[in-house]
Formats: C-alpha cells, sequence, structure tokens
C-alpha cells in the first residue's frame, strides 16, 4: 500500500507538471498547435495472449488515477473490431484470423488517412501491434507520394510472414506486410490458396505494394527475433539501435542519428510498443523480454522524436493491464503518451 501510494504520488506530480503545461498551451493552441486526433483501436485479434484490448480502457484509469483531463482534450475516434472472432475456430493456423485483420487494416487505414487529410495528427492507441499495418497504410493513403520513414521502437522485428511465423500471431508481421515481404526463401510453412490471398491483401491495402521501403525502417531497443527475420534485416541492411546504443549515447544523440539516418524520408511515423520497456516494468504486455528501455529512456527519445516536424503519427501498443499488476504498464504507457503529446503541441 505504501508503494503503491508512493508510486501515484511520483506520478501525480508529473502530471501536475504536465496538466500546467498543457493548460498554457491550450489558449495558443487553439490558433497554432498542431490539431491532435485520438484513434482508439481496442483490437487484439493479432495477439497471441488475451487481454490487449483492455488496453486503452487501462491508459484511461491511469489517466484518471493521475487526475489528468488529457481525454477529455482531444478529439477521439474509437474504431469498430472483430474481437468476437476470438470465439471462433482458427481458418489459418499460419496467419490466425488473417480476415479479423483486413477488415482491422481497412478501417485503421481509412481512419488514419481521413484524419491527415483534415490536417489532424493522428495518436493511436491501440491492443495488438498488427494495427499498425493499418497505420502505415492510412499515412500513405493520405500521402502517397511521401516517403516514408518507420522508427519501429519493440523488442521485436515484426518481420515474420504467414510463411515464417513460429505462432502464426499477425502482431507479428505488419513490418513485413508493410515493406512487401513473403521472405519465401526462408519459409517454414506451406499455405492454403485461402491465406496466400489474404496475406496478398493484407499486403496490397490501399493498393499500395510497398508502403516503406526496408532501409527507411529504423528498429529501437529490438532484442527478441527469430532467424527468418534477421535473414530480412541482413538482406536489406536495415537499422538497428540496441538498448545499449540508447543507454550510452542517449536519447539526443540517438534521436540526431535516427533522424539522420531517415534524411531522405519526407514523413516519419513513430510506432512505440511497450515490449520494448525492459521486462522488469513491464509485465503488462503480451511478450516482455529482459534487456530493455528503462521507463525514462522511453519517453527521452520518443519526446525528442516529436519534436520533429516530420513527425506525422504516432502509435502507442500492446498494453495488456490482465497481465499486469496495479495497471502498472498503462500508467507508464500513459505518462509517455501524455508528455509526447504536450511535445507535439509545442512544436
Ligand atoms: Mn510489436
Amino acid at each position: 500500500m505504501q508503494q503503491e501510494r508512493s508510486r501515484g504520488l511520483t506520478h501525480w506530480t508529473e502530471s501536475c507538471r504536465f496538466g500546467h503545461e498543457s493548460n498554457e498551451f491550450r489558449y495558443v493552441g487553439r490558433l497554432y498547435m498542431k490539431n491532435i486526433k485520438l484513434i482508439e483501436v481496442p483490437s487484439e485479434i493479432g495477439a497471441g495472449t488475451r487481454g490487449a484490448s483492455l488496453g486503452i480502457d487501462a491508459i484511461k484509469i491511469a489517466a484518471l488515477d493521475f487526475m489528468s483531463n488529457f481525454f477529455v482534450h482531444f478529439p477521439s475516434e474509437k474504431i469498430e473490431v472483430e474481437n468476437q472472432l476470438l470465439f471462433e475456430p482458427i481458418q489459418s493456423p499460419y496467419a490466425k484470423r488473417i480476415h479479423g485483420v483486413l477488415t482491422m487494416y481497412e478501417r485503421v487505414s481509412k481512419a488514419v488517412s481521413e484524419s491527415m487529410k483534415a490536417h489532424f495528427f493522428p495518436v493511436l492507441i491501440s491492443g495488438d501491434h498488427s494495427n499498425a499495418g493499418g497505420t502505415i497504410a492510412g499515412i500513405k493513403i493520405a500521402k502517397p507520394k511521401s516517403k516514408l520513414g518507420v522508427i519501429w521502437i519493440d523488442a521485436h522485428a515484426d518481420l515474420h510472414t504467414p510463411y515464417t511465423t513460429p505462432s502464426g500471431n499477425l502482431h507479428g508481421m505488419p513490418l513485413a506486410a508493410s515493406i512487401g515481404e513473403d521472405n519465401e526463401e526462408n519459409k517454414v510453412h506451406d499455405l492454403d490458396e485461402k491465406t496466400i490471398r489474404l496475406w496478398d491483401q493484407l499486403k496490397k491495402i490501399g493498393k499500395i505494394n510497398q508502403k516503406v521501403l526496408p532501409e527507411d525502417v529504423v528498429f529501437i531497443s529490438l532484442r527478441d527475433f527469430e532467424r527468418e527475420e534477421k535473414a530480412i534485416i541482413e538482406k536489406y541492411g536495415m537499422k538497428v539501435i540496441t538498448t545499449s546504443d540508447v543507454r550510452r549515447n542517449g536519447a539526443e544523440n540517438v534521436c540526431r542519428k535516427v533522424l539522420r539516418y531517415l534524411s531522405d524520408c519526407t514523413d516519419i511515423y513513430v510506432s512505440f510498443d511497450v515490449d520494448s520497456l525492459d521486462s522488469s516494468i513491464s509485465k503488462g504486455t503480451g511478450t516482455p523480454v529482459s534487456n530493455g528501455l528503462r521507463e525514462r529512456e522511453a519517453e527521452d527519445l520518443i519526446s525528442k522524436f516529436m519534436q520533429n516536424r516530420k513527425v506525422c503519427c504516432f502509435e502507442i501498443t500492446e498494453v495488456n493491464p490482465t497481465l499486469d499488476k496495479e495497471n502498472l504498464m498503462a500508467e507508464i504507457a500513459f505518462n509517455i503518451l501524455q508528455r509526447s503529446v504536450n511535445v507535439l503541441m509545442m512544436n
């Protein structure tokens, strides 16, 4: 109880500080600041562990516990989901519930593209990370001529395909779908016709085959991946920044390095999977991994990225309160979300 109280108090002071800042910027903001739009995607059909669809509500509870008005301050849109599929038998073992994920890609990409066309900056809070494939498609639909860079802050590479997946879970595949990769050279499974067709549709969502070039992806804190994913990373020479790079060089240097690397890109999407955080503080996510980022490191890094004008969309994902204690993961996610959005509004 003592520990819980002191944790709450620390965070309350934090949110007060930012709450105060956001009050100051509200006035100026109406006139000049970025228009933020929250897009809630409580879909968890791409995950292998149940509960990530509750992540958004857990983050809202964290906001209430910190006495923050964050969720009344911004317009928000909640995307309809297909979580009822979790009660139905699996049709494609190497791409579980892929027809539902395809529907989610369509809905998420539509919401993201429409909000960007209306000059909003979309901030997505999603259940599992498969939804990010829809987000990336949405950015490209809104800005078809853009050269899109992706900053993927995640313990995992999410570069599996139905041909290589060890689990069949689509949240391990959104980046492969976005770069248009099958990885047939490293194929492990033979797929049925229907799975092949749905995976092709997923890759071609928005009628754009390759939304991102592999060389325009930067991984941060990547540390848990399979041989088949490593083969893709090596084949294209994809950029990887480790946890120790972040710790050694600091957020500011890493941010500068990443933005220099992506200097050819016209737009940048930042995708933050909370499992990038160290497993000691990320028990409330489906696949926690050791040697991850500290809360402060992730927060400093993401806020630095948010200062850059090329950054056009931000997503936070994979909070699963059913695996957690005292809502810690959602509280950390909320602090990072709030600070990031405050920085966005100042720039
Ligand atoms: Mn992920």
